[in-house]
């Protein structure tokens, strides 16, 4: 069995993704998820223009070989573009050889260790009692683990990272929000206030503090929230902040994740290994796919530290799956981040995991259980798109 064309599709039903199709010579072929939000054109040059022409006529049933060759063989080595672009192609020969053995992917990782993955959704709001309405939607529909982020207002200040629509915005440029850690830090506790006193006991809460403040900061505002006993803090500190989530922990007890800044288990294996954190949340498709998931997930089991993959908005189905095939077959799951995908999203690639009563599972389907709609895709043109940038009040950018 050979390679025989790597395509990649680049569209936009609401959001952009970049798909990757691997064909073979015995009529097989596999789909990836290769986005990298707001540098989708980078890494889908790098596809085309490097990584293609490298695998034709390849055997891809040599996964293994596949990823040590792509992410090593080139001599650079690591990063957000290259560790994206070879998590699409590691994706896609996992579905091909699910879908030649006949097997779901999960089975081929060991089989199932649980029935279904403990999910959770966003709540955000503009203020405590917004936040409450949808946290009490979320748990309505079934959910027992919610994020909650909650808009923070203040004299000069606008917006709040992880409130509010992500997609493009057809500006050239990307909006610029300011923010103040003051502020941020004495909005959070009262947040939590509001809704422990209204909330049941055992509904559990996670809050995102995407990467944004120093090691002192974060201690003071852990040790703040311990007691509204959250399921986890998450990304406290900038990636780069490794041995600092020490001072996190000489102050608190509470559950601390990070990960969806990291591109391979190098830079995972100090917090793991140093019992720094409780949750590994990587993004199976910045580090390379399910290939490299595996081996942090099974490095954390030695240090009981449980998964929970990055699973937002702007990694399409096909990596949803991908996390949930995991999810369901290493002993050390945690938890699994979801979102609900609109219908142009779900035209353009069907299947990805089914959400019932808190837990999400994939079908028995051969491979990855997911497809692309080639003719939908082609609906959908890319649009520029980026991430906010954020400043300070004095204009600075902010140092996170
Ligand atoms: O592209 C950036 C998003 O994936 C990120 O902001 C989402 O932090 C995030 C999360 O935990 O889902
Ligand atoms: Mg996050």
């Amino acid at each position: 069995m050979r390679i025989t064309a790597v395509k990649v599709i680049v569209t936009c039903p609401g959001r952009n993704y970049v798909l990757v199709k691997v064909e073979t010579d015995d009529g097989l072929h596999g789909w990836g998820d290769a986005t990298l939000n707001g540098r989708e054109l980078a890494v889908a040059a790098l596809l085309e223009q490097h990584i293609a022409p490298l695998l034709i006529g390849r055997d891809p049933d040599r996964i293994e070989d596949a990823f040590q060759y792509l992410s090593r063989g080139s001599y650079w080595r690591g990063g957000p573009i290259q560790m994206t672009a070879v998590a699409g192609v590691d994706l896609a020969l996992w579905d091909i050889k699910g879908k030649r053995a006949g097997l779901p992917v999960y089975s081929l990782l060991g089989g199932k260790c649980r029935h279904g993955a403990l999910a959770y959704a966003h709540a955000s709001g503009s203020d405590p009692e917004a936040v409450l309405d949808r946290v009490r939607q979320l748990a309505d529909r079934g959910f027992k683990v919610i994020r909650v982020q909650v808009d923070v207002r203040g004299p000069g200040l606008r917006g709040t990272y992880g409130v509010g629509a992500a997609g493009p915005t057809e500006q050239s440029l990307p909006r610029e929000e300011i923010w103040e850690p003051a502020p941020y830090r004495r909005a959070i506790p009262p947040l939590f206030e509001h809704l422990r006193s209204r909330l049941p006991e055992d509904l559990e809460l996670i809050h995102d503090v995407h990467e944004r403040l120093t090691p002192i900061e974060a201690a003071g505002l852990a040790r703040d929230l311990e007691p509204y006993h959250l399921f986890f803090l998450e990304d406290p500190l900038r990636p780069e902040h490794q041995d600092s989530f020490r001072v996190i922990r000489q102050h608190t007890t509470v559950p601390l994740a990070m990960g969806e800044l990291y591109f391979s288990k190098w830079e995972a294996l100090p917090v793991i290994a140093g019992q720094l954190i409780d949750y590994i949340r990587c993004d199976l498709g910045h580090v390379g796919g399910i290939t490299e998931g595996r081996k942090i997930a099974a490095i954390a089991e030695a240090y009981s530290v449980k998964t929970a993959w990055h699973g937002p908005g702007d990694i399409g189905p096909i990596l949803h799956a991908a996390n949930v095939h995991l999810d369901l077959s290493v002993p050390n799951f945690g938890v699994q981040e979801m979102v609900f995908f609109n219908e142009p999203v779900r035209e353009v690639i069907p299947g990805g995991p089914t959400f019932e009563n808190g837990y999400l599972t994939v079908a028995d389907a051969p491979g990855l259980g997911t497809d692309v709609n080639e003719a939908a895709a082609a609906k959908y043109p890319y649009r520029r798109a980026y991430l906010p940038t954020t400043r300070r009040l004095d204009g600075s950018v902010h140092d996170w």
